[in-house]
């Protein structure tokens, strides 16, 4: 068998992983029962008919009729989510320039497209509820709507951008998964993708780390300063303590969200531990410990108060991230309008 180079074994826990969601695009992403007509029936009726399908797992799409307030909530979380995938794409490309060899170039330059990617499939969700892409970078740049607390920290090395894939890639797909199940159907459908591809993102991340701890002592060092640096972002990501959390209990009587924020983060750091042993790395918390009464490792919850002032835009990098968007999209402004004159003319039928 030719060496390729990259020796890093399976992740543990992350073909599990991938399997949930292959399962899920194999029961189906489609609706069950026939949508309503149009006009012909009551707002009792339509709603009925609304819980009926969420409470049969089915698929609501978007010309179904749909509560304000679920309609609402799904714009919120999705554009939330679009706005992470793009702003995301700044820790990483901090390294794309600097990689440490033309390998590691190139799988770092196709994982931040396929943020922007994941952008484009999620900002196309939003629109199916009625809200143009303008107004959602507007709300952005307004500082309006928000993006994933994580992004605003930073990469001072190589080994973070490393650490930022294993540990916040691994988060965001055991938080996606079941969003593969999400009752919005362009959602869940934007989601069996984007967690194929974050599995590979993941891969990436704990690729490199692997190397870097098989390294040289620095590099060992810098691989765990790194991890240090990260593990508390990671496990803040799933947002606040489920008693503290506002949209939880409704997102899941609508069957957006499947379990709470804490029994995803549970399930995270119990995936975490038997990758950090293949890694040889530490995970920072002298508390991780497996409690055999619960089945699950015991471990510190991350600084709650510190995921309110970053979210609140007291990060270490709000305001560098949010500035850098403003000017991309500002500076992209000549793209956009190219594209849609190259649109217009098409569509006269101009070559
Ligand atoms: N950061 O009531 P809950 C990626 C807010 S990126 C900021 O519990 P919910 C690309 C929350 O919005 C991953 N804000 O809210 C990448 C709410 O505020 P609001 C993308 C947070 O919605 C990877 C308030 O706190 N994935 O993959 C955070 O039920 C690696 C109360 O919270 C998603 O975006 C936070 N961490 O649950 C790039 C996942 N946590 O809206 C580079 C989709 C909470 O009332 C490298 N979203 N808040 O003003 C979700 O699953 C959910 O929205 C949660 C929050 C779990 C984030």
């Amino acid at each position: 068998m030719r060496h390729n180079g990259y020796s890093a074994p399976e992740p543990p826990g992350a073909a599990e992983l991938l399997a949930e969601v292959e399962a899920t695009a194999k029961d189906g992403l489609d609706r069950g029962r026939a949508p309503l007509g149009p006009g012909e029936h009551t707002e009792d009726e339509l709603l009925a008919h609304f819980e009926a399908v969420v409470a049969a797992d089915e698929k609501i799409e978007p010309r179904d009729w749909m509560p304000d307030a679920y309609r609402r909530s799904l714009v919120r979380q999705l554009s939330q989510h679009a706005h992470s995938e793009v702003v995301g794409m700044q820790p990483e490309g901090n390294w794309l320039t600097r990689a440490p060899s033309l390998k590691r170039k190139a799988i770092l330059l196709a994982k931040v497209q396929d943020e922007a990617g994941h952008g484009l499939y999620l900002y196309s969700a939003v629109e199916t509820l009625g809200v143009d892409r303008e107004s959602l970078f507007q709300a952005l740049h307004e500082g309006r709507q928000k993006y994933l607390s994580f992004i605003n920290y930073p990469t001072p090395t190589w080994a973070d951008a490393g650490a930022l894939a294993w540990l916040t890639d691994g988060a965001a797909i055991v938080n996606q998964v079941p969003l593969c199940r999400s009752s919005y159907g362009p959602y869940a459908r934007a989601m069996v993708r984007v967690c194929k591809e974050e599995s590979f993102h993941h891969r990436q991340g704990f690729d490199a780390l692997h190397v870097l701890s098989r390294g040289t002592k620095a590099q060992k060092r810098m691989a765990q300063d790194a991890v240090n640096r990260w593990w508390g972002p990671a496990l803040a990501m799933f947002g606040p303590p489920h008693e503290q959390s506002t949209h939880s209990e409704q997102s899941m009587r609508w069957r957006i969200k499947r379990y709470t924020n804490d029994e995803l983060r549970q399930r995270f750091v119990d995936i975490c531990v038997p990758q950090a042993e293949v890694l040889g790395l530490t995970l920072p918390d002298p508390a991780l410990a497996w409690n055999g009464e619960r089945g699950h490792y015991d471990f510190t919850p991350p600084d709650f108060d510190e995921l309110r002032r970053v979210v609140a835009g007291d990060g270490p990098c709000n305001r560098q991230r949010v500035g850098n968007r403003r000017r991309a999209h500002e500076e992209g402004a000549w793209v956009r309008e190219a594209a849609v004159a190259h649109a217009a003319k098409r569509r006269e039928g101009v070559r």
